[in-house]
């Protein structure tokens, strides 16, 4: 029983002490590595980013937000276009920009052998 609430406590904490927001899409028109680098350069240059991460080969772009801080998916498409790129489907998940990275490697990994 003791052990029970132990869990409900930690797992009914958890969501709260990692509220994390992050910006994550699909980026078009992106055919080298220079690419990737670039549009991770112009989002890790936002005040309001904690981190960024691009990826080509799945064209995932996620930009972690600030604590506090928010991003207007009008000007997150705004800064990718601008470096000549366009994204879709803008989603918000609660996902660190570490583990979305974590997460893209792996399936990577089982995908070419
Ligand atoms: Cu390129």
């Amino acid at each position: 029983m003791k052990k029970l609430l132990i869990t409900l406590m930690l797992t009914a904490m958890t969501p709260a002490a990692f509220a994390v927001t992050t910006l994550k899409a699909e980026v078009n028109g992106m055919v080298c590595a220079f690419c990737a680098k670039g549009i991770e350069k112009k989002l890790k240059a936002l005040p309001e980013g904690q981190a960024a991460f691009v990826d080509l080969k799945s064209r995932v772009v996620a930009f972690q937000l600030k604590d506090g801080q928010n991003l207007s998916d009008e000007t997150f498409n705004k800064v990718i276009q601008d470096a000549g790129y366009s994204v879709s489907k803008v989603e918000r998940v609660s996902q660190t920009v570490a583990e979305i990275q974590a997460q893209l490697q792996k399936s990577e990994k089982a995908g070419n052998k």
